[in-house]
């Protein structure tokens, strides 16, 4: 405790206890830091704590998804190939359990402000639990999802049923068996809930904008005697994964054009990743799927071929797979499904192109279209989230000109490195705006952006050093680079989340950095050149 009542002093404030805070709170704390972590929700796990609804699972396949320290991996072995959310959360537990970090954490707060104070060198942080802070070191864990977003549709708050946010959904549970269901999305979170919603709903409908271009999962169960075996390889594995383009361990594309080889060889290719599952298809076949418009198109045909096959319906398979690709194949993320496209052969599911027949307004009873009604017992919406900058601009973060940082970013991201502002000293934030964050596997860019972030701290204590900040003209130049980069690939022409073209009103850039160790490069480049493009004192 300082002298002032009620405010707790550390060195590192941390918000959020997903991959990247928890990386953060053990190792600060192994090189002598002091640190507290506050977090909203009443567990570790961060998104795993939050998305708990029916399907929920991670998309990358073991071990991607998991730390890469060897006192963690040894002892733990999943079940499936693609572990679901209470499976992640099991793990979370076990890693708090085995690195003991609950201690530090304060649950169920929220952080609500902060303002940094110019004469002290110190963040002060303010909850709504009324506990305040005092921290040399303010760093945001917030993930890229930590921000619902609910779209204001007419007459949704009259609604007499239940509705949940995929991200907000009861911790207690919730099922479908007997209930009329709506799904608004079809984004990841929507497939995975539509697939489990039509196995039990007495009716499912789904109310569809954009169709999704979704990829076989292809899961598998895992025993304890096949992971021993592939432990021998972990080490290698983790390795790779630093150096891959997207932070996984196993997607190598084909270094060719899909235009250079024949049609036979294209074939080949396609077919070998969309046999792999996962990833495999969206960034491990040719090198110019995600660049060249022409490239794409051969991608999406034979995505759209193969998902066709699936769906009996002529005019179900034109809205779900497209003649013509709504947007470039990829440049949305392709969410990875199991049996969503044989739901809607079955006989209790209803899809509605709303982009055709549009949403009116929801009622006390259900949702009006303008073709039709639709009543409900329990509305979903899968309706994503104000994503990359939300769970930073919701706080009420003030620098030293006292403009808060939702300002700063109101017409346009700009950062440093994708880690810091300027006008905002001490403060860090990972997996955060112009990062690879949204384009990287999440524990290897929480290890990589983690790393780099406790030997800058502990650079600036062993040269007693009180204060860091971006300098404007370094953030200009990373905001220009971040933008060239994307310019170079076809991800500007989706309206997605990378874009920020998602929520109304929020500036279109690309919210992430395309490519991890050319990211890494230059954060390395920057250290040891003394932390080059930030003012230290
Ligand atoms: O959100 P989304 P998400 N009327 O923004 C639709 C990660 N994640 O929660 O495409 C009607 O992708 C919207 O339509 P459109 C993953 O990185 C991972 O599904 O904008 N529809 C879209 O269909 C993912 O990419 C996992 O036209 C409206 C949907 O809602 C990210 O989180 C699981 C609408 C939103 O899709 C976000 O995924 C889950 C409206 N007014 C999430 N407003 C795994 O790893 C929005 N939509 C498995």
């Amino acid at each position: 405790m300082s002298d002032e009542l009620n405010i707790e002093e550390f060195d590192v404030l941390l918000v959020g206890a997903g991959f990247n805070g928890l990386y953060q709170l053990y190792h600060l704390r192994q090189h002598g830091f002091s640190v507290r972590l506050i977090d909203a929700g009443a567990d570790v796990g961060g998104t795993w704590y939050w998305n708990c609804y029916p399907g929920a699972r991670v998309d990358s396949n073991v071990p991607n998804y998991e730390y890469s320290f060897e006192e963690l991996w040894r002892d733990w072995n999943w079940t499936e190939r693609f572990p679901s959310w209470d499976e992640l959360r099991r793990y979370f537990h076990y890693v708090d359990e085995k690195l003991n970090l609950s201690q530090d954490i304060e649950f169920r707060t929220r952080v609500t402000s902060a303002q940094f104070d110019p004469g002290l060198d110190q963040w002060h942080i303010q909850t709504d639990q009324g506990t305040d802070y005092r921290a040399r070191y303010f760093i945001l864990c917030t993930g890229f999802a930590a921000k619902a977003y609910v779209p204001d549709i007419e007459g949704l708050d009259q609604f007499k049923g239940e509705c949940h946010h995929t991200a907000l959904w009861p911790q207690e549970g919730l099922g479908f068996t007997g209930k009329r269901v709506g799904v608004i999305g079809t984004g990841a979170s929507g497939v995975q809930i539509i697939q489990e919603a039509s196995k039990d709903a007495l009716h499912l409908t789904v109310f569809q904008r954009t169709p999704i271009l979704a990829l076989p999962m292809r899961q598998t169960r895992l025993d304890e005697v096949t992971q021993r075996e592939m432990k021998k390889d972990y080490p290698e594995h983790f390795r790779k994964r630093r150096e891959d383009f997207g932070g996984f361990f196993d997607i190598t594309p084909v270094d060719k054009s899909a235009l250079e080889v024949s049609a036979k060889e294209r074939q080949a290719v396609y077919e070998n990743a969309w046999s792999m599952g996962g990833f495999h298809y969206w960034v491990g076949t040719f090198n110019d799927v995600l660049l060249n418009q022409e490239a794409n198109r051969t991608a999406y045909d034979f995505w759209r071929d193969k998902t066709r096959e699936r769906i009996d319906d002529s005019a179900l398979a034109e809205k779900l797979a497209p003649t013509d690709p709504p947007h470039p194949f990829g440049t949305k993320r392709p969410s990875l499904e199991q049996w969503y496209y044989e739901v809607f052969n079955q006989d209790n599911v209803t899809l509605i192109d709303v982009r055709e027949d549009p949403i009116q307004e929801i009622t006390a009873t259900g949702i009006r279209t303008s073709e039709g009604d639709y009543p409900l017992d329990l509305l979903v919406l899968a309706t994503g989230f104000d994503a990359v900058t939300g769970g930073i601009t919701q706080i009420d973060i003030r620098g030293t000109k006292g403009m808060t940082i939702k300002d700063k970013w109101a017409s346009g991201v700009k950062d440093y490195l994708g880690m810091a502002a300027s006008g905002f000293p001490n403060m860090f934030f990972l997996y955060g705006p112009l990062s690879p964050a949204g384009l990287c596997n999440g524990p290897t860019c929480a290890e990589l952006q983690g790393e780099w972030i406790v030997e800058c701290l502990q650079y600036l204590r062993n040269r007693g050093l009180t204060r860091i900040e971006a300098t404007a003209p370094a953030e200009d130049s990373w905001a220009r680079h971040v933008s060239e980069v994307a310019s170079m690939t076809l991800f500007p022409q989706a309206d997605s989340w990378y874009m920020g073209a998602n929520i109304p009103g929020k500036t279109h850039q690309f919210l992430n950095y395309i490519d991890v160790p050319m990211f890494m490069e230059q954060c390395n480049q920057c250290a040891s050149n003394d932390y080059e493009g930030f003012e230290l004192s």
